[in-house]
């Protein structure tokens, strides 16, 4: 059969489509196993030989499953909101359904020519009113719900109404206060925001870097705003203690637990002098208070002005000003430069009465703790520099030298301490933990770093916010039955300089004009990939109790704090309202590594248009230009595709080596910049998608980042090639030991490494498996069928067709995966050193189940052992089963 990719791959994805192989329903009678990739943001530049590795890898998974008998949901979408569609809009008019509809045709295109087992019929878009529907669904319930930190569950509002006669008597925007910030799991606030000017946005934190917008890099300030806000940080014990149950590699969990920020400590308050108040700070070290010689307030601290004195109020002020120009994250990066102001007031150490000057600082932040601290300089670093600028007294709690630094080690035996004197640091602290209770000077307090999420963005292209507004500016929530509200079109996408969103200049829309952030959309997409079609919920209770969660996730590690916090805040939340039967959405999680390109060099001779060999360019002056990868093959350039690349070209000169062209190489990111995008469509056209996916799967280790480098690939097409020839050769003979010692070994490795996303590997081993059926003259047509559905999860399409050409039954996605049965891998013969007294002379293979007298009678007549012997009598021979015969002569 000659090995015709194009044929093979237009006719078999063509038919499956037709006969929906891939479309699942609820089978109760098998095991259900839910592999989800992270949908694709659909951007104009379509897919490139990165973006498919970990939907190959989930495909192979998914395949292997499915021939193992389980009931597979292998579903894909797209996460069909954003802004490069609407910052394209701004620049060319078109309207972001539009583009957006038209990115999604060419990435659907794309896939489906690389042959994925995805269940179609399930496909979603966050942007489809049917789908954001849910997503507006869900904002409502956490907006009509709060936070029970008894019964640590979301509880309905309504119920804790029911808990305070008392807040009947206020107005609404009284009550709405309360609510908004102390209970509703969806509320406003104003908060400090990275406000961009040039997007008119709203950005996270992980969308800034360095002060400006990761997309685009327009400058980035802070700027107080009312925002809708998600009270993440209510499910910041349960998203930690979540983690250690999770199936996720170590190092994402440390991400996320490094975002969380959990931290022990203590609240203690601290009397203020000649006031009847006290403030409360907040200490992972409340074993070092003998050694605080001042306290600092984060400059947006409620007390400053209170604690301000008249002649301390014009510096106090000025601070205040400066420090508005810094962000939190420089505030907290910026540990050199110490600054600050005295607010003119002291405080007393509830230990011993000692008087302590309280100042402002902005290395103190008003959203972490209490936003006030007692400064211990002798133990921490921060404190120790600003004491020493501002000439503070620095007492040591430990025995150590404080003239260069603070010592910050918590370890070591207490002085200085009162009660605490001789105390080891850990014991020092628990002592004060019950210390402070019984003198009720504070509590036990455990922190999070973890913020609420900041939920609007003052942009167009995204879910609306069903709320609108009364004359009192109180926000009102629609229900369920006014889902969903849609967002109304437009032609004009600017967004104003004052911040005011595209929305406002809508006629006639009377609802919130801000929308939903790009996680909105993510959060609770695979719920729906269970139930795309259900008109009353977001997913169905039947649906829901079956496919449960994901039990494969693949994904990049770009998103651990992001879509991988906020999901399962999400989760948690439908978990606690009973609109789903798993808590945690995400069972199993790998990050794939990225794709490099490995970019090709010419070597251009200085103001000529000569271009040299990369051998021989240390003999010339020249500069080193990005060439096209796809005009080089094997690092030989191509040179009538070089004159043509570029009219600058066309008349070019080489100088080559032995007539060839050798290009220089280098890995990159992958990027048009340096022309070493690789676009999946050429290599299916060159090569076909089984050959791309099996050799994507053969670059490397999954989660490693490697460098894409056609250069490879032939070997991966051979391995094809050479498979069908094997095919063609099937004969009706019965397997033989051999053979069915080959095909289990490979049964046995390629199934061990797919379970362990080893791909790589596996597909070495049916590599050495087809070698060894080659020299083995591997015939029977069992074998070489087993052998074939292998190797189909890697390369479908041609695995159906020999599947179909060996006469299989129905098609290779659905046959039973080979059984792997330890037998065959028994060996049953042995291959012994034949020795003449003691000296090893040649091999002998024997059965081992061979009696001694067999072996021992025919060693004495083997025509060798006559030549050894040279004509002297045997005297006995030694035979020692599955090790060794030696003959004494
Ligand atoms: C006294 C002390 C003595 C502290 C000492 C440290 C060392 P983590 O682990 O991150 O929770 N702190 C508290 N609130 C702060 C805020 N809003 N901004 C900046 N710093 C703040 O760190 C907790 C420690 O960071 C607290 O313990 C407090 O300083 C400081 F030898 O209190 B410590």
């Amino acid at each position: 059969m000659e090995y015709n990719f194009k044929e093979i791959e237009k006719k078999w994805q063509k038919r499956w489509q037709d006969d929906q192989l891939y479309k699942v329903e609820i089978d109760h009678s098998r095991p259900k196993y839910y592999v989800l990739d992270m949908f694709p943001y659909p951007s104009g530049a379509g897919l490139h030989v990165g973006h498919p590795l970990g939907y190959i890898a989930s495909d192979v998974v998914s395949r292997y499953k499915r021939n193992k008998g389980f009931n597979v949901l292998h579903p894909m979408g797209y996460d069909a909101f954003g802004l490069p569609a609407e910052q394209y809009a701004i620049q060319t008019g078109q309207h972001p359904a539009v583009t957006t509809d038209k990115n999604i045709k060419r990435y659907g295109e794309q896939m489906s020519k690389i042959g994925f087992s995805y269940d179609w019929s399930r496909e979603i878009r966050t942007s489809d009113p049917e789908y954001y529907k849910w997503t507006q669904w869900a904002f409502l319930e956490m907006y009509n719900s709060y936070y029970d930190t008894k019964l640590h569950k979301a509880r309905p509002i309504a119920e804790l109404l029911a808990q305070h006669p008392e807040w009947q008597t206020l107005t609404d925007k009284e009550r709405e206060e309360i609510l908004h910030r102390d209970y509703r799991l969806a509320y406003q606030a104003v908060s400090t925001v990275n406000w961009c000017e040039e997007l008119g946005t709203v950005l996270a934190n992980d969308e800034v870097k360095d002060g400006l917008s990761v997309r685009g890099g327009f400058p980035v300030q802070q700027r107080p705003m009312k925002q809708w806000l998600l009270r993440v940080t209510a499910y910041a014990e349960r998203l930690q203690a979540g983690l250690d149950k999770l199936d996720w590699s170590e190092s994402l969990k440390e991400i996320q637990r490094g975002w969380i920020g959990r931290s022990q400590g203590a609240t203690m308050f601290f009397p203020i002098e000649g006031s009847s108040r006290k403030l409360e700070i907040f200490t992972t070290r409340a074993d070092t208070v003998f050694g605080v010689t001042f306290m600092v307030l984060a400059p947006e601290h409620e007390w400053v002005k209170e604690l301000t004195t008249a002649e301390n109020s014009a510096a106090i002020e000025d601070y205040i000003a400066q420090t508005k120009k810094r962000s939190e994250r420089e505030r907290i990066a910026d540990t050199r430069r110490v600054s600050g102001a005295f607010t003119g007031s002291y405080a007393l150490n509830p230990f011993n009465g000692v008087r302590i000057p309280i100042y402002i600082s902005d290395y103190v932040l008003a959203g972490y703790g209490t936003g006030a601290i007692m400064a211990v300089p002798a133990h921490d670093s921060r404190d120790w520099a600003f004491a020493t600028m501002f000439k503070l007294p620095i007492i040591p709690i430990i025995e150590c030298d404080v003239s260069e630094g603070s010592y910050d080690a918590k370890s070591g035996q207490l002085i200085n301490s009162d009660f605490l004197t001789g105390y080891q640091v850990k014991d020092a602290i628990e002592k004060m933990f019950d210390e402070i209770q019984t003198r009720k000077i504070g509590f036990k307090k455990v922190n999070y770093r973890l913020r609420d999420a900041i939920f609007s963005r003052q942009r167009y292209w995204g879910e609306p916010f069903p709320i609108f507004y009364s004359q009192d500016g109180v926000p009102h929530a629609l229900t369920l039955k006014d889902l969903p509200l849609e967002l109304p079109a437009i032609d004009d996408f600017s967004p104003s300089p004052t911040g005011l969103p595209p929305l406002a200049r809508v006629d006639g829309w009377a609802y919130e004009t801000s929308t939903m952030p790009g996680f909105a959309g993510s959060s609770a997409y695979y719920l729906r990939y269970m139930d795309p079609h259900n008109n009353d919920a977001l997913v169905g209770r039947e649906a829901n109790e079956y496919w449960r969660n994901v039990d494969l996730y693949l994904g990049g590690i770009e998103h651990a704090t992001g879509h991988l916090i906020y999901s399962r805040y999400w989760n948690f939340f439908l978990y606690d309202i009973g609109a789903v039967c798993e808590e945690e959405p995400f069972k199993k999680l790998v990050n794939q590594g990225m794709i490099q390109g490995r970019s090709n060099f010419v070597y251009r001779i200085k103001v000529t248009n000569k271009f040299v060999s990369y051998d021989l360019k240390d003999q010339y002056d020249t500069q080193e230009i990005h060439v096209d990868v796809n005009i080089v093959k094997n690092d030989i350039l191509d040179l009538e595709a070089f004159r043509e690349w570029s009219p600058e070209y066309a008349n070019a000169e080489f100088v080559t080596q032995d007539g060839r062209y050798v290009c220089g190489w280098a890995v990159e990111k992958m990027s048009k910049s340096m022309y070493n995008v690789v676009n999946p469509d050429m290599i299916v056209d060159q090569y076909g998608a089984d050959t791309l996916r099996m050799y994507e799967m053969f670059l490397g280790p999954l989660e490693q980042s490697k460098p894409w480098d056609t250069n490879g690939i032939d070997g991966v097409h051979k391995f094809l090639r050479r498979l069908v020839r094997l095919v063609d050769m099937a004969t009706d003979s019965q397997p033989r030991a051999e053979d069915l010692k080959i095909l289990h070994r490979a049964i046995k490795k390629v199934s061990q490494d797919i379970e362990t996303f080893a791909f790589n590997t596996a597909i070495s081993a049916s590599m050495i498996a087809l070698n060894e059926f080659y020299e083995q003259n591997t015939t029977s047509r069992d074998v070489i069928r087993d052998f074939v559905v292998l190797v189909s999860p890697f390369a479908p399409h041609v695995g159906e067709e020999l599947f179909q050409a060996l006469g299989g039954r129905g098609s290779v996605c659905t046959a039973a995966y080979p059984e792997y049965c330890e037998e065959y891998l028994v060996e049953n013969s042995f291959t012994y050193p034949v020795s003449f007294n003691g000296k090893t002379r040649f091999l002998c293979t024997f059965a081992l189940d061979l009696s001694a007298e067999a072996i021992q009678s025919a060693v004495r007549s083997s025509e060798q052992t006559i030549k050894y012997c040279d004509g002297k009598p045997i005297k006995k021979i030694i035979f020692v089963k599955g090790k060794i015969i030696n003959v004494v002569v």
